[in-house]
């Protein structure tokens, strides 16, 4: 199974962004794998860059899975994302400098995309592994749903079988946070979403 699976780098006045972290090892070690290819990217938190480079890797990989992932402040376990909304709107710059209010993502395009993704599905394997998640309607308006709306619309446009979805992380344990708010580290997250990946796999080959 051919995945995509993406991050990014940190922003706002984050050290290090877990979404980065779960990237590179997942990558590193599905090197080893036989039945997953990992293509794992590290976007820039920039609307532009990031919204470009998504498009660019959709085309060139066609992968089977796309699996986005960023981390969000105000959740506290796996959000399985299922809208994406053709609007940027924030107050927060991202690393290029750029703030953009109530602005469609893409003119004359569908208000969303739906994630493609087996939600409910997921969400139920992931807790049988004992996984705190929980499914969002909302993946807010900033960088992360920008890409995803991308993402989704691109799948759409290449009209490739590409099932994608998008998880917001919560902060980890190893981030300064407020002691004790935090209460799952990023080798627990790594494996969620290895189990989110096999839970995939064995899903496509049913
Ligand atoms: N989270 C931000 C952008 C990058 C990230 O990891 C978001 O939720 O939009």
């Amino acid at each position: 199974m051919k995945v995509l699976l993406t991050g990014f780098n940190p922003f706002a006045n984050l050290k290090m962004n877990p979404s980065q972290l779960i990237v590179e090892e997942i990558a590193a070690k599905a090197k080893s794998w036989h039945d997953i290819q990992v293509t794992g990217e590290v976007l820039p938190t920039e609307f532009v860059a990031a919204g470009e480079r998504i498009q660019e890797l959709m085309s060139q990989i066609k992968p089977e899975v796309y699996l986005g992932l960023g981390v969000a402040r105000s959740r506290s376990i796996l959000n399985l994302e299922r809208v994406a909304l053709n609007l940027d709107d924030c107050t927060l710059p991202d690393n290029a400098g750029l703030t953009l209010e109530g602005k469609k993502i893409v003119d004359d395009a569908p208000v969303a995309y739906f994630s493609t993704l087996p939600l409910l599905h997921i969400k139920n394997e992931l807790i049988k592994k004992g996984t705190p998640v929980e499914i969002s309607n909302h993946a807010g308006t900033y960088v992360c749903n920008h890409v995803y709306y991308l993402a989704l619309r691109q799948i759409n446009l290449l009209g490739i079988d590409t099932i994608g979805g998008f998880i917001h992380i919560p902060f980890i344990s190893e981030q300064d946070s407020v002691a004790g708010q935090h209460k799952i580290n990023l080798s627990e997250l790594v494996l969620a979403i290895e189990h989110c990946l096999q839970i995939l796999k064995y899903f496509k080959s049913t």
